[in-house]
């Protein structure tokens, strides 16, 4: 699961980048910073996953993991009714998720692409420029699509027709603020989309990121952007990057002070665990389990897969000669005290290739070679 941090220049991108990935990568208070992207992968907590280990004592231990890319610098111009464009919009195109950073901590020290600090401002400008670079994308694929219907057969056509139809209401819908996440479509509209790698289609979490000097309001604001600015498929929270950077690397070499220094400051749960796991479950991520005596494994999936695209994530071969799976949600795995047991009760239920699957399954694949 990858997910793509974006937000204006000098936000903070970077900044929390690091803080989530433990990472060590260049922030910058003037100037570009590199245009490479950075890529930390982080492990999410997971309790149910250490009961598990108790029950099977596993050699290996492989929690689910998501995937960070800070896509690099924010050109100073970007925010300005432009889009996204080039490299970096086929990279976030490539990404399951959206994060984005607003800046609302005040530092003089660091001059703001647009003269004064005001996240409203900025969290609408990135959202119309999501929208942006979809409907330019939009029009891209619809003018094509004119120049294809004109020499099109009468088979051809059709698909063609539907296609178009479909990418105008869009567009009417994208011209009227509304991103596609929320837009209703059916399953196959979904799929002659899915394609396309709208930005507007992508789940969006925005960190809302305050300064030190906010701290003690943190939940405050917090509640105030979640009210004003949370839509379906989205996420608002409120943090310090910089402070959860500094307790991050801190947490890495000095585990006692880092916990005492947290204490301190009023700020117990790191809101970038808070993060962590937003970008997975309110994303509409989900978990199963794979157990065994060599490894115990959680497997990332969508909210909605079924059975045979679940299999698909342990390995290819397993999705193209799915027969069955066996399934037990985990708790009556821990229950009943391990696989050969909950087999005995009868808990072991036996799946098709349509099941959808459930967070917290513990699968066993059955396939053909
Ligand atoms: N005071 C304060 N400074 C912060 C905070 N978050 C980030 N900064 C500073 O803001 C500057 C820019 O942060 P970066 O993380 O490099 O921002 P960025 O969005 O990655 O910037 P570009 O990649 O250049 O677009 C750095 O000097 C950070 O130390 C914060 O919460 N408080
Ligand atoms: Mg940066």
């Amino acid at each position: 699961m990858d997910i793509g941090i974006i937000g204006l220049a000098k936000s903070g991108k970077t900044t929390v980048f690091n803080a989530l990935t433990r990472g060590h990568a260049e922030t910058t208070a003037f100037g570009r910073s590199g245009l490479e992207p950075n890529v930390g992968v982080v492990k999410v907590p997971d309790p149910r996953m250490d009961q598990l280990a108790v029950l099977t004592k596993p050699r290996k231990f492989t929690p689910a993991e998501v995937r960070y890319t800070d896509i690099g610098g924010t050109p100073p111009s970007f925010g300005k009714g432009e889009g996204f464009a080039g490299v970096m919009l086929s990279a976030l195109g490539r990404m399951d998720a959206l994060l984005h950073v607003v800046r609302a901590f005040e530092d003089l020290a660091i001059p703001h692409p647009h003269g004064s600090v005001d996240p409203d401002r900025d969290l609408a400008s990135v959202n119309l420029e999501i929208a942006f670079s979809d409907s330019a994308l939009i029009e891209r694929r619809l003018e094509r699509l004119a120049n294809t219907l004109k020499a099109a057969r009468a088979g051809e056509r059709d698909a063609g027709l539907r296609e178009q139809e479909l990418l105008q209401r869009l567009r009417h819908e994208l011209d009227n603020e509304v991103p596609v996440r929320e837009m209703t479509l059916d399953d196959d509209e979904r799929a002659i989309i899915a394609n396309y790698a709208l930005l507007s289609a992508k789940p969006l979490l925005t960190m809302v990121n305050i300064g030190e000097a906010q701290l003690d309001r943190a939940a405050e604001i917090e509640t105030d952007y979640a009210v004003r600015f949370r839509r379906p498929h989205t996420e608002v929270l409120a943090g310090c990057g910089k402070l959860e950077m500094e307790l991050g690397l801190m947490e890495a070499a000095e585990a006692a002070e880092a916990a005492e220094f947290r204490a301190e400051m009023g700020v117990l749960e790191s809101s970038l665990d808070r993060v962590i796991r937003a970008s997975y479950s309110l994303l509409g991520f989900i978990s199963f389990f794979t157990v065994g005596d060599d490894e115990n494994r959680a497997w990332t999936i969508t909210q909605g897969d079924v059975a045979q695209r679940a299999a698909g994530k342990i390995h290819t071969d397993l999705e193209k000669g799915f027969i069955r799976a066996e399934v037990v949600p985990w708790q009556r795995l821990l229950d009943a005290g391990g696989w050969a047991e909950s087999r005995k009760a009868g808990h072991l239920r036996s799946e098709g290739k349509t099941y959808l699957v459930q967070d917290g399954d513990v699968m066993n694949i059955l396939f053909s070679k």
